[in-house]
């Protein structure tokens, strides 16, 4: 129950991970580009778990898509996390001073240069997702990825929920509250999930039913990533509590948020039933196990939740 087939699964592909993103880390030519092409370096290259790189290449090949096309997606998913946490830690949003240990990238450079490095890894992201468009079923399922690219990344997801955290900062959460600014998470984990399949073509049963554990993974993560803002883990401690965040444990208290993010859990594994017990599915389940296992989620029984 702790994940040991996802581990494994880090083990045998982290290399081919981490080469991959460095073959298609946006470096510029450009004369005078050596202090942006450091900090995109410092910003991908700094120990974050890679987690949203490893579920998206497992969701890439269970639909089915090319595994070309599941690396790509995978770089795409890591960069623009990478984007939104270099712009999640600047002034103007969470004002953060520290990312994986080490200085937030702001800090270490500048405002000027993390925006760019940002906006560069964002950009990248599309392009490795354009190049998805290999083979006729690629070319044809293109302007649909784009499509979803754009919503999951857009005002309907990360760039919305990130604007509902900011703005209804200080006001009294509510379930309502919590349902927008969880946007920022699930966005990209829903992206993270349906790329391939819609690369792929695969059945809408499928598809949707990724998009579910996506979603549902997503706000799981989201709890846990709450609890996490009092302790120290290689962030700034506190950022919820010090900008009054509509946070989870803004709304609920800590068996309720536990329990909410197991049920959550629960109905992503079950959106899986319909890949059966193939390797990937079983990879996916895996992966929710690791997840609870690495927030120290103490077991209790799942309450159940409906979306
Ligand atoms: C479109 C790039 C872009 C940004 C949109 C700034 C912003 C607007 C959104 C912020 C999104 C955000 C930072 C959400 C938090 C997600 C989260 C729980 C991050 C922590 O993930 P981990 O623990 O991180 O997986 P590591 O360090 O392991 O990669």
């Amino acid at each position: 129950m702790s994940g040991d087939k996802f581990k494994e699964f880090i083990r045998a592909n982290r290399e081919l991970i981490e080469n991959k993103l460095a073959e298609h880390l946006p470096v510029s030519s450009a004369s005078a580009s050596e202090r942006l092409n450091q900090a995109i370096t410092y910003a991908v290259f700094s120990g974050g778990k890679r987690l949203r790189a490893y579920l998206t290449l497992i969701a890439s090949r269970l639909a089915g898509a090319s595994e070309r096309q599941g690396l790509a997606l995978a770089c795409a998913m890591e960069f623009i996390h990478t984007s939104s946490l270099i712009l999640d830690d600047l002034p103007a949003m969470d004002d953060a001073y520290l990312r994986r240990n080490r200085p937030a990238l702001h800090i270490a450079f500048d405002q000027g240069v993390a925006i760019l490095a940002a906006l560069a890894l964002l950009n990248e992201a599309y392009a490795l997702i354009g190049s998805c468009a290999d083979g006729p079923r690629g070319v044809k399922n293109l302007p649909k990825l784009l499509r979803e690219t754009t919503q999951c990344i857009g005002n309907s997801g990360m760039v919305g929920g990130q604007a509902a955290e900011l703005f209804l900062s200080g006001s009294p959460a509510d379930e309502t509250s919590l349902t927008s600014r969880e946007l920022k998470t699930t966005g990209l984990m829903q992206l993270m999930m349906t790329g391939g399949a819609i690369v792929a073509g695969s059945p809408e049963k499928e598809r949707v039913a990724l998009a579910r554990f996506g979603e549902c993974l997503g706000k799981a993560y989201q709890i846990f990533d709450d609890f996490n803002d009092h302790k120290a883990t290689g962030k700034c401690v506190g950022q919820d509590v010090r900008h009054r965040r509509p946070s989870a444990l803004a709304v609920f208290d800590q068996e309720e948020s536990f329990a909410l993010a197991q049920g959550l859990i629960t109905s992503g594994r079950q959106a899986l039933e319909v890949f059966g017990n193939v390797a990937e599915a079983e990879l996916m389940r895996s992966a929710c196990d690791y997840i609870v296992a690495y927030f120290e989620v103490p077991t209790r029984v799942a309450r159940s939740h409906t979306l």
